[in-house]
């Protein structure tokens, strides 16, 4: 890598769903260590301190069951520009702060990709698919919308105009097992890339990990990678509301995450849902900061080890 920094930035929002609790999350990955482990790394990470979102603006919804719409559009304004700002002058790592932080900081990645000329690819990990619209929802809760609004989904009219839409087909999304019948409806006959956790499961993460970043480099894309606690499973990471059975080993996360830093792709990344308040002695804050730190090169060996079947 170059004189590019690594950018951290606080974004505690707390608006993308009524459970409380992941406005304490910058500060939880700060206590973890996500700057020292960077700083281990070679890297020298600016720690830009947290983002705060303007006044609320005045918008009428579009359906009665959404919750802090205003607040997540004021959000949304703040971090685009943040993001977009960010990315010009180096790699940012968005520290949430809840999943409605992704409407501005992937509306914002695209902006930038956009005017730099490249286009911009999103992995998305986690349990859930975040393809809700504001019409669509039947939580009311805005963190399940982000890709829908950044893929120009109908329904986003409150929020700012989209500079960017992202095409579905630049869009991975690994670790699914919780897909509302809304959200099946419309990633059906999407040529997004979906890898639920049954195909993990029989494939194994890394071939459809390897094949989704030769796409990313063949196109000479940037990466966005949108990190939501609950791609875990619950019973190594915890800290978040929205719990699901069955999701990926510490050992999966991690490979993601080296394969990541291996391919050089990464432009942008975003660690959110972490709830501290849910956390047991701060373990999924450091696991969240380990993952971070696998995305940036750390890892056991320099060189990848010999098996004995050579
Ligand atoms: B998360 C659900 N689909 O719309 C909804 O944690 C869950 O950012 C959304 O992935 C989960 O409320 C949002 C049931
Ligand atoms: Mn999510
Ligand atoms: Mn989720
Ligand atoms: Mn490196």
């Amino acid at each position: 890598m170059t004189d590019r920094p690594v950018i951290l930035l606080g974004a505690p929002l707390d608006c993308g769903k009524r459970r409380r609790g992941c406005l304490m999350g910058p500060d939880a990955l700060r206590t973890a260590g996500l700057a020292e482990a960077l700083a281990e790394l070679g890297l020298a990470p600016r720690d830009d301190g947290n983002l705060t979102a303007g006044p609320p603006p005045v918008i009428p919804s579009p359906n009665p069951r959404i919750f802090a719409l205003a607040e997540t559009v004021a959000w949304t304004t703040r971090l685009f520009e943040a993001a977009r700002a960010a990315l010009a002058e180096g790699t940012p790592v968005f520290l949430g702060g809840d999943h409605a932080l992704s409407l501005g900081t992937v509306a914002g990645a695209a902006a930038h990709a956009a005017e730099v000329g490249r286009p911009l690819f999103v992995l998305w990990l986690d349990a859930h698919a975040d393809f809700h619209t504001p019409l669509t929802t039947s939580s009311g809760n805005l963190h399940g919308t982000p890709l829908g609004y950044v893929t120009g989904r109908a329904g986003f009219d409150a929020f700012p105009p989209l500079v960017a839409p992202v095409p579905e087909a630049n869009v991975a999304l690994f670790g699914l097992r919780s897909v509302d019948p809304a959200e099946r409806e419309a990633l059906t006959g999407s040529p997004a890339c979906v890898v639920d956790m049954r195909r993990i499961d029989e494939e194994g993460i890394a071939r459809p990990l390897a094949a989704f970043l030769e796409r990313v480099a063949a196109a000479g894309g940037m990466l966005h990678v949108s990190l939501d606690v609950d791609f875990l499973d619950p019973s190594v990471a915890p800290a978040v509301g929205t719990t699901v059975p069955g999701g990926a080993s510490v050992r999966e996360a991690h490979l993601v995450m080296e394969m990541i830093h291996d391919s050089g792709l990464m432009t942008s990344l975003d660690l959110v849902e972490l709830n501290p308040f849910l956390d047991e002695r701060g373990r999924t804050a450091q696991l969240m900061v380990d993952l971070a730190a696998s995305a940036f090169g750390r890892r056991v060996f320099d060189r990848p080890t010999r098996s004995f079947a050579a």
